[in-house]
């Protein structure tokens, strides 16, 4: 244990850690934060979002998620980063006042078996590590295919083996399954779904060419999103839908919050860097990366709050 005032942002922690910091910063802002558990992982480990807000009712809300993907250690590193944003905004600072107007939600680690793994036994897995009962040996579904949003379908895999491999079903894994149910009863207005690495900041579809209904209306913001990164350390993400972007995909988080979830706002990004470091982003690369995703997702926030 130890105490948050001390706590590193600047190191990737360990998933023990993390959830020790949870703990840390509800009980240093009881009156802000607050845990919103929402059930458990398939090897029994807590799904936690952490509820960020001054109170009042029927506020929009915002629900980032981070750790979807094991491997992808700057994101849930960066959800620290956007938590203590918040928590730490000062009076008549931008946070202080999207937290007048709205709440925000932050799932640090929605894959907390596979970030496990990646610190005990593999360190690129990305996976979940639920086991078939087809007998294959391969363990795992890929998170982030195993949506009900055209499953099974172009850029997803039936081999258990495969790293993108979709589930025997939809919503076959409880990370999935109950992050669904959580957003329903939730009902954010926005959303975002973030990955790494790429420096891309992405809109459904993934599983079709064709533009969303909303596509106008997306496209504007994540380009101004795109923008206020740049803005912040001078990094060009590259804005679009998700499909033309970096390439189709079925299953996703992303498509599914746009589609089956209510939520207009529904991006997914994807964090540094270009492939030098890919995974294995150094640790100083973790604070300017934080700031350029908080400074993107800050744009979006503005719309929930001015529509
Ligand atoms: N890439 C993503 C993947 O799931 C992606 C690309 C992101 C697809 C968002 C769809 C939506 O394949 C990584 N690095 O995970
Ligand atoms: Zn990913």
């Amino acid at each position: 244990q130890f105490d948050l005032s001390g706590f590193d942002y600047n190191s990737y922690h360990t998933l023990a850690e993390i959830y020790a910091w949870t703990d840390n910063v509800i009980a240093e802002y009881p009156d802000l934060v607050s845990a919103e558990d929402f059930g458990s992982s398939y090897e029994g480990r807590l799904l936690r979002a952490l509820k960020i807000s001054k109170g009042g009712e029927g506020k929009p809300s915002f629900l980032i998620n981070c750790g979807i993907h094991a491997r992808e250690w700057i994101t849930p590193a960066s959800c620290m980063y956007a938590v203590k944003y918040l928590v730490e905004a000062k009076d008549g600072s931008e946070e202080n006042n999207l937290l007048n107007q709205m709440d925000f939600y932050v799932i640090v680690s929605s894959n907390p078996d596979g970030y496990d793994y990646t610190w005990s036994d593999d360190r690129m897995w990305r996976k979940t590590r639920s086991l078939r009962d087809s007998g294959s040996i391969c363990v795992g579904v890929d998170p982030n295919r195993n949506w009900d949003s055209n499953f099974g379908g172009e850029g997803s895999s039936n081999s258990p083996c495969s790293a993108t491999y979709h589930g025997p079903v939809a919503f076959s894994e409880q990370e999935t399954l109950l992050q669904r149910d959580f957003i329903l009863s939730i009902k954010p207005k926005a959303y975002i779904d973030v990955h790494a690495y790429s420096e891309l900041w992405m809109y459904p579809y993934g599983y079709t060419e064709k533009l969303s209904p909303d596509n106008d209306f997306l496209g504007k913001i994540a380009d101004e999103s795109a923008a206020a990164v740049f803005a912040t350390h001078g990094k060009r993400y590259q804005a679009g839908p998700v499909g033309t972007t970096i390439y189709p995909a079925s299953g996703i988080t992303v498509d599914w919050a746009y589609d089956e979830g209510g939520v207009r706002c529904s991006y997914t990004s994807e964090l540094r860097d270009t492939g030098r470091y890919g995974f294995l982003l150094p640790e100083n690369q973790i604070q300017p990366t934080s700031e350029e995703s908080f400074a993107g997702i800050k744009v979006i926030a503005n719309y929930v709050v001015n529509g």
